[in-house]
């Protein structure tokens, strides 16, 4: 019985080889086909590959000369953006660095350092030290604004940080993330009266690390979870970046981010809610009654940074017990505000617009609510409503 011909490979119009098989027939090549497929396909690839996202120093660069007056940013971010990288890895190699765990020291506000906590603020501000354009620096884990007598703190800008929030969930290798806001100083903050001695002067760097929000020039986070993102505003909308770890590079994968103008989450601690005033418990209420989903993370940069993608309400309020909540306003509330705004939000203690809110202390807490415009709009109605029946 002859041999059947194996199937012959289908045409689909390409020219063709033709060739003899060993069963002597004449069968269509594939090859043709393939090369022409390879070198389509090929080519895609390489176009795609070709085609990467703007690396965050090139975004920089374009604002540079979209925006002439943010130019003398373009050093803080860059020096943020290293940290934020360096920080990165220390928190991915905690536990193999045996970097868990306590420092063993207190903060001034009273909660226990964690070793990272202390490493991290080393590292971003020897980061933004070396820039030399930094007149103060506010940390969460310095007791007072830094403005140390040094050539390099002689800069213009004034930061304010907390180099790695939510640093509780961090043994169970939860997200945690670096908060920062940039204001200008109003004038050079070491300079004064020829005969005014240090602490003189260093309470006139203080001073000026008081300042709203709404002075905010640039402000962002880098959020350290599955992958590493950062997301700034230099007052021209909200950009996102993630590493890309195959280059170190961080690139432009978030373009104008915008939160939803309605979302289907509700996030806060619930555990507190028996201390919530009435208008909270209201709220919370109907939105279970919406069918709103619950998510809390314990962890500011990756719970507001799900209210930015995917929408809804999230919040640290006062209660009976902590009237001003947990939050502080200088480097977590005024910088996650300003993104917010950024992005088409609202951010407010329920009561004020948090980015007109003039600190008196550089670790002072406040209430802290934001999120998509219509979720934090029917909120700031209930509050309205009862304050109007209060009269
Ligand atoms: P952490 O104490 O872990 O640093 O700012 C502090 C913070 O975390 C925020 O990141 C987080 O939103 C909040 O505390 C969580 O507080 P609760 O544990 O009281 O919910």
């Amino acid at each position: 019985m002859a041999k059947q011909a194996p199937h012959a490979f289908v045409s689909l119009g390409a020219p063709k080889l033709r060739s003899t098989n060993i069963w002597g027939r004449v069968s269509v090549s594939v090859l043709p086909l393939e090369t022409r497929h390879q070198r389509r396909f090929g080519a895609v690839r390489l176009r795609a590959a070709l085609d990467l996202p703007m690396t965050l120093g090139q975004w920089v660069l374009q604002q540079e000369r979209q925006h002439p007056e943010t130019a003398d940013l373009a050093p803080l971010i860059t020096a943020t953006a290293t940290a934020g990288k360096q920080i990165a890895s220390l928190v991915a190699r905690a536990g193999v660095s045996n970097l868990t765990g306590l420092q063993g020291s207190v903060n001034v506000q009273g909660e226990e350092q964690k070793k990272l906590d202390v490493l991290t603020n080393e590292v971003l501000k020897n980061a933004l030290r070396s820039t030399g354009k930094l007149g103060v620096l506010a940390s969460e884990e310095e007791n007072e604004p830094v403005s140390l007598m040094e050539e390099a703190y002689t800069g213009d800008f004034i930061a304010a940080f907390d180099p790695l929030d939510g640093s509780s969930n961090l043994d169970a290798a939860i997200a945690t993330g670096t908060i920062f806001g940039v204001m200008r100083s109003g004038e050079h903050c070491l300079t004064g009266p020829e005969d005014a001695d240090i602490s003189q002067r260093q309470m006139q760097c203080l001073v000026q690390t008081l300042q709203p929000g709404a002075n905010l020039v640039a402000a962002g986070y880098i959020l350290y979870s599955s992958s590493v993102i950062f997301m700034l505003s230099i007052g021209h909308g909200v950009q996102g970046f993630s590493l890309d770890p195959a280059i170190g590079e961080f690139v432009l994968t978030h373009p104008d981010v915008r939160v939803p103008e309605r979302g289907k989450i509700y996030s806060f601690n619930e555990a507190n809610s028996d201390n919530w005033d009435p208008v909270l418990q209201e709220y919370i209420r109907s939105m279970k009654k919406k069918g709103y989903s619950s998510r809390y993370i314990g962890s500011l940069v990756g719970d507001v940074h799900r209210t930015l993608i995917y929408g809804g309400v999230f919040g640290y309020p006062g209660d009976k017990k902590n009237p001003n909540g947990k939050l502080r306003l200088l480097y977590e509330c005024a910088p996650m505000a300003y993104l917010m705004e950024q992005a088409g939000g609202i951010a407010t203690t329920g009561k004020q617009r948090i980015l007109d809110i003039v600190p008196r202390d550089v670790h002072q807490r406040e209430p802290f609510i934001c999120g998509s415009p219509r979720d934090v709009e029917d909120l700031l109605k209930i509050y309205q409503g009862s304050m109007a029946m209060r009269g």
